[in-house]
């Protein structure tokens, strides 16, 4: 399903070193079609480069932030009429068609007496996160805010009776972690006129739009920007039917927070300021772009009772770092229950990732994406300065012999040292590049940090990818020179088999046709000689 508009292809150019016969396998993700309309009233149309720059400062140098999926859905749980329903637990009202009625009845048990917004602020920032995004309303239309324009929120419709979003934007200020809102500005699958993917499949969900949008999404964006102190984040989802003239009411309303930062989900055409891809990590980042990939660690957003499949502190802590070399931001989910509380293998993977960034954080904080193609042990960040530059080597995969290879670095080095306990290591340059010697054994073994700091401007040769025992040549999205997009349909394509003359070297283009243009995103491409 394409959801988005905003998805994109770029070609695919690589060059590469073969013989023989070779078969072409592709992996493709074939995304939505990218969108053609024209926004006009982007209120930051007219900021300098320079401007920007400002703006965007904090969120660039942040790369780490937490999500909180908080509703009515965390009371099912994943569970309706003793039936478990598939996907996201925040969209089980409409997976499951449950009628709005029997829907609001949740929010009676909706009781989150164990909130501690000042604990939950401080598992943020002990984990490395600088900023938080909370989703004010979801694709249910529950408000976690005391909104007048509805009884459908947290002070009218549940037991509790409080604003919950109050004490965490005061815990916030507090603790100095920026504050942001997810709103969800289409899909309200309980206020009349809302959009609802799938279609509406109850009658009182039957509306106009655009009243909808006047008289509800317009006056609650409102709301949340201006109760709430100074806000970071405008967090739109799901651009589902929204027009140019919808997206315009609600666009300049941004004006009443001088300075916040809006993604690319409003719709109507407008790009907002970040792209973002949700659930993965793009191959090679955004060329001119910022971006935030957001990502469950099970697999959904809302609390599911029986979500158990929890993604390692090791994949996290990589996660985050992959997203950091290529120049983006992670914004990690939390799902808390009903009753308030983050749930508990959580709270400890968020501490773990804490354990590392108390090492490691100046790796990840203000550094920018890496200056190297895919590099085969791990990945690289780096802060750029007048007269060189730091680059931080993440070694995933320790090497045996010791020798880590940092290919096409032709720099002098200044330093080489371990990050951790600051022990400096042996260094030579050699033909193929920099080739450090590390001890027998990693300091961390989900992500060793060695510290680089090289004089003058960085001069590093590009690796081509070169044949293996076998003759094959594994060209991955990461060594290209792509863009890749955003919701998508996985697929496989195995194209046909080419038969190259010559030895030496040969070039191969992926293009999508400009008359015929379909937004591909290509993962890698694997290149076999044909037995
Ligand atoms: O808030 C989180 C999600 O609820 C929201 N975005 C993140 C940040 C989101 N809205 N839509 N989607 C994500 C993608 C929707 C996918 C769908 Fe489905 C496929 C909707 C219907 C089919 C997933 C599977 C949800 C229900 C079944």
């Amino acid at each position: 399903m394409a959801l988005f508009e905003q998805a994109y292809c770029r070609h695919v150019d690589s060059t590469f070193r073969a013989a023989g016969f070779l078969r072409l396998l592709l992996l493709l993700i074939i995304c939505g079609l990218p969108g053609t309309i024209e926004a006009s009233s982007w209120p930051y149309q007219d900021e300098t480069p320079a401007q920007r720059d400002a703006r965007m400062a904090w969120w660039r140098q942040a790369r780490f932030g937490m999500f909180i999926h908080w509703g009515v859905y965390a009371v099912p749980a994943g569970t309706y009429k003793g039936k478990r329903i598939n996907g996201i637990g925040e969209w089980i009202m409409n997976q499951g068609k449950i009628p709005v009625a029997e829907y609001k009845r949740f929010a009676k048990q909706f009781n989150p007496v164990k909130y501690d917004p000042d604990a939950w602020v401080r598992l943020a920032k002990e984990a490395g996160m600088k900023y938080i995004v909370i989703t004010s309303k979801h694709h249910d239309g529950f408000a976690l805010f005391d909104s007048n324009v509805t009884d459908w929120d947290v002070v009218d419709a549940t037991p509790y009776g409080k604003d919950l979003l109050k004490p965490l934007a005061e815990a916030c200020q507090k603790h100095g972690v920026k504050l942001g809102f997810y709103y969800s500005q289409a899909q309200d699958w309980c206020h009349p006129g809302g959009a609802a993917v799938g279609g509406h499949w109850d009658n009182a969900q039957d509306g106009s739009m655009d009243e909808y949008i006047q008289n509800i999404a317009v006056p609650q964006v409102k709301e949340i920007l201006t109760h709430y102190g100074d806000l970071a984040v405008l967090w739109w989802d799901t651009p589902q039917n929204m027009t140019v003239e919808r997206a315009n009411m609600l666009q300049p309303l941004i004006n009443l927070q001088p300075g916040i930062i809006t993604n690319n989900r409003l719709g109507g055409g407008y790009q907002g300021d970040t792209e973002t891809p949700e659930q993965h990590i793009p191959a090679t980042g955004y060329k001119d772009r910022d971006w935030e990939t957001c990502m469950t660690m099970n697999d959904t957003w809302g609390f599911k009772s029986y979500d158990n499949n929890w993604k390692s502190t090791e994949t996290l802590i990589r996660n985050l770092v992959d997203i950091a070399s290529k120049g983006g931001n992670y914004l990690l989910n939390v799902g808390p229950t009903a009753e308030g509380e983050i749930p508990q293998p959580s709270i400890e993977r968020l501490q773990e990732i804490g354990r590392w960034m108390k090492v490691y954080g100046n790796s990840i904080y203000e550094t920018t994406a890496s200056p190297f193609t895919r590099l085969p042990w791990g990945r690289c960040t780096k802060k750029m300065f007048i007269n060189g530059a730091t680059l931080y080597l993440h070694v995933f995969d320790w090497p045996q012999d010791g020798k880590l290879l940092v290919p096409g670095l032709k720099n002098q080095i200044q330093q080489a040292y371990l990050m951790a306990n600051l022990k400096t290591l042996k260094i030579s340059s050699e033909p193929q590049g920099v080739v450090v010697q590390l001890p027998k054994q990693p300091l961390d073994e989900i992500d060793t940090v060695v510290v680089l700091k090289v004089a003058g401007p960085l001069d590093i040769e590009k690796v081509l990818p070169t044949q293996d025992a076998k003759g094959a040549v594994l060209l991955l999205a990461e060594m290209a020179d792509t863009s890749t997009g955003d919701y998508s349909q996985f697929k496989t394509v195995t194209l046909d088999q080419t038969k190259l003359l010559d030895p030496g070297e040969h070039k191969l283009q992926i293009k999508p046709r400009k008359e015929r243009w379909q937004p591909v995103n290509v993962r890698s491409i694997t290149l076999e000689p044909v037995q």
